[in-house]
């Protein structure tokens, strides 16, 4: 069936968007909303970008000299970001010299729960300063962070992101590589809602695959639909909760080069 699309002019036909092409790939309706403002914001958020750029490059080079790899952890919120961490040291924390760098919008609750976990270190940023609390970590936010970190210390730092299926995924912050938590919990077809997110990732984590059993997630359709937005990105499947899937995770971020991307 076809979706009914606004256009400028106040005219409203009708398109046969399947027919078309892929559903992800087309403009659906009403952007009227944006035409008066457009060119503002674009070059408003240009200006924000080629800043942060910058600042993630000088991150970049920190992490190098150091000879630290840094790895963008980025999911919704609640997908089990912190849970996984928490597997990750449990598993390599002896070996490696971990580092986090835990970005919330308020509260110290994961990184306190890390701390005690056998992190080298962990620096907690919020960002609840923003207006109505940034929704993401951006370049500068991480530099600060940063200062608290025993950089020369680590072998791995991994960066919590804030909850977000949107924003995070359009922030350089001077990562090595970038990955992101899915849960199955939240449904097969987001990498078609959200393709930012699912595009610019290296690895895609699919969590609570424990609980399979008691939904009717389509694992398959999922795998496909994120195929159709990235096929070149690593995918495990994991549980945070009874440990399956955690030392083929642990292998991905050991083979992250702190020379990369
Ligand atoms: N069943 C199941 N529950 C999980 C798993 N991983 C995480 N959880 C649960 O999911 C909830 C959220 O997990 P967190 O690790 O806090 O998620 P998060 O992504 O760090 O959340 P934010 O930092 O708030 O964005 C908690 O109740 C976890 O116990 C899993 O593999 N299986
Ligand atoms: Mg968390």
């Amino acid at each position: 069936m076809g979706r009914f699309h606004a256009h400028p002019d106040g005219t409203v036909h009708e398109h046969d968007h399947e027919r078309e092409g892929s559903p992800s790939s087309h403009d659906v309706g009403d952007h009227r909303g944006y035409e008066a403002t457009g060119t503002a914001r674009v070059e408003i958020l240009e200006r924000i970008l080629s800043e942060n750029d910058r600042i993630a490059a000088s991150n970049r080079q920190d992490f190098a000299q150091a000879g630290v790899v840094s790895v963008n952890l980025m999911s919704s919120p609640g997908a089990g970001k912190t849970t996984l961490l928490k597997r990750t040291l449990a598993q390599i924390g002896e070996t490696r010299r971990v580092g986090i760098l835990e970005g919330d919008i308020a509260t110290s609750i994961d990184a306190d729960q890390l701390a005690g976990f056998g992190a080298a270190a962990v620096s907690l940023v919020n960002t609840s300063a923003g207006f109505g609390g940034e929704c993401h970590l951006d370049a500068i936010m991480v530099r600060s962070g940063l200062g608290r970190l025993p950089l020369g210390e680590l072998d791995l730092l991994i960066i919590e992101n804030v909850g977000n299926l949107v924003c995070p995924a359009e922030f350089d912050v001077g990562q090595h590589a970038k990955a992101m938590v899915y849960a199955v919990t939240e449904g097969e077809e987001k990498p078609l809602k959200y393709p930012v997110m699912f595009r610019a990732v290296d690895a895609v984590v699919v969590n609570k695959i424990d609980l399979l059993p008691y939904l009717d997630f389509d694992l398959d359709l999922f795998l496909a639909n994120l195929k159709a937005v990235n096929p070149t990105a690593t995918v495990i499947q994991v549980s945070a909760r009874n440990g399956a899937g955690i030392d083929d995770w642990c292998g991905w971020l050991l083979d992250q080069s702190p020379t990369g991307p």
